[in-house]
């Protein structure tokens, strides 16, 4: 696997889940693989779970790691090739990312959709220039458009919870105080479509999630009644992705407090368990109960990221 960033990359998921279930029960049964090699974790904006469970998932497969966090030390990095550089960037990431190649032999990059190019987040301009010009394999730690990483957790978790052979998942959005990106619940759609799940998404109007990601996934705008007979609630706010009314790409549309996820609406559920990729602001997707009911997963499926980090990176050094 050269490049993880969409759910084919991983190819069959079963098998992938097959391999989850395996390093769960043998955590470093490939530490042999990573002898000798460095994997570089390039951070463009914060983490807490991405960071830890993947510098622990290298460690896992007998990998250096090195962490970069682009905005504390390094040079301030230029991104659009053709400017006059007579401002306060100093280097441009057409140089940076070879370089940074030269020093590893797999690289992950969280870099975030910046909100207002829908056409550049959607074209990953930044994930693509380090695919183009590292030389090395690339995988996104959360980049403009897509959370891989997350999602294959969240199958994972799902995978290991589940009561019926098919449940019924649901994806709903729920406000947050601050314009947030597409990338978690894009992933989250487009994985849960390959998968064998019945999936059905909820949000207001003008939130509509990309086709490439939610292709024909069942959208549900009255959110009671998506949430209906749910087995799991996955919660996440995200801003407009711009697909249904352009000119507000980015923007917050609604701060409607009654998607709060609370004990109401998961009482019209199958008792359905709650999940959410975390970071996450209670009292505002979801309340202090229901987060701290023995129906929530954020905390397994949290350290599921070390898992999926591990499979990933376990196929990508298998390539070599
Ligand atoms: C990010 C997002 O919504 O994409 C990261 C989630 C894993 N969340 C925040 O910035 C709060
Ligand atoms: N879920 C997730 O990716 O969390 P971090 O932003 O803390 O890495």
């Amino acid at each position: 696997m050269k490049t993880f960033l969409y759910a084919n990359d991983l190819g069959d998921l079963n098998r992938a889940l097959a391999e989850a279930a395996e390093i769960k029960r043998e955590r470093y049964k490939y530490e042999h693989l990573g002898r000798h090699r460095t994997v570089l974790l390039i951070f463009f904006n914060n983490s807490l779970r991405t960071r830890l469970s993947t510098q622990k998932a290298a460690r896992n497969l007998g990998l250096d790691v090195v962490v970069l966090d682009v905005n504390q030390g390094a040079w301030k990095l230029e991104t659009e090739r053709g400017v006059i550089m007579d401002g306060d960037k100093s280097e441009h990431l057409l140089e940076a990312v070879p370089v940074m190649g030269a020093y590893c032999d797999l690289i992950g990059v969280r870099t975030f959709a910046g909100l207002s190019d829908r056409r550049a987040d959607y074209e990953e301009r930044i994930l693509r220039q380090f695919i183009e010009h590292s030389g090395r394999p690339v995988f996104s730690m959360e980049s403009a458009t897509a959370h891989p990483l997350q999602a294959f957790a969240d199958l994972i978790t799902i995978e290991e919870h589940k009561r019926t052979a098919r449940p019924k998942v649901v994806l709903t959005w729920a406000p947050h105080p601050r314009a947030l990106p597409q990338a978690v619940p894009d992933s989250f759609a487009e994985w849960m479509r390959a998968a064998d799940v019945e999936l059905v998404v909820t949000h207001p109007h003008g939130y509509e999630l990309d086709p490439l990601f939610v292709g024909d996934a069942r959208v549900e705008y009255d959110q009671m009644k998506a949430l209906e007979g749910a087995d799991f609630v996955y919660a996440k706010n995200w801003s407009c992705p711009g697909v249904t009314c352009p000119d507000d790409y980015g923007k917050i549309l609604s701060t409607d407090r009654s998607w709060t996820i609370d004990a109401a609406h998961m009482a019209v559920t199958n008792d359905a368990a709650f999940m959410h990729c975390l970071p996450v602001r209670r009292g505002m997707i979801v309340t202090d109960d229901v987060i701290e009911s023995p129906r929530s997963l954020v905390i397994p499926e949290a350290a599921n990221r070390e898992i999926s980090a591990t499979v990933v990176l376990k196929r990508m050094l298998e390539s070599l």
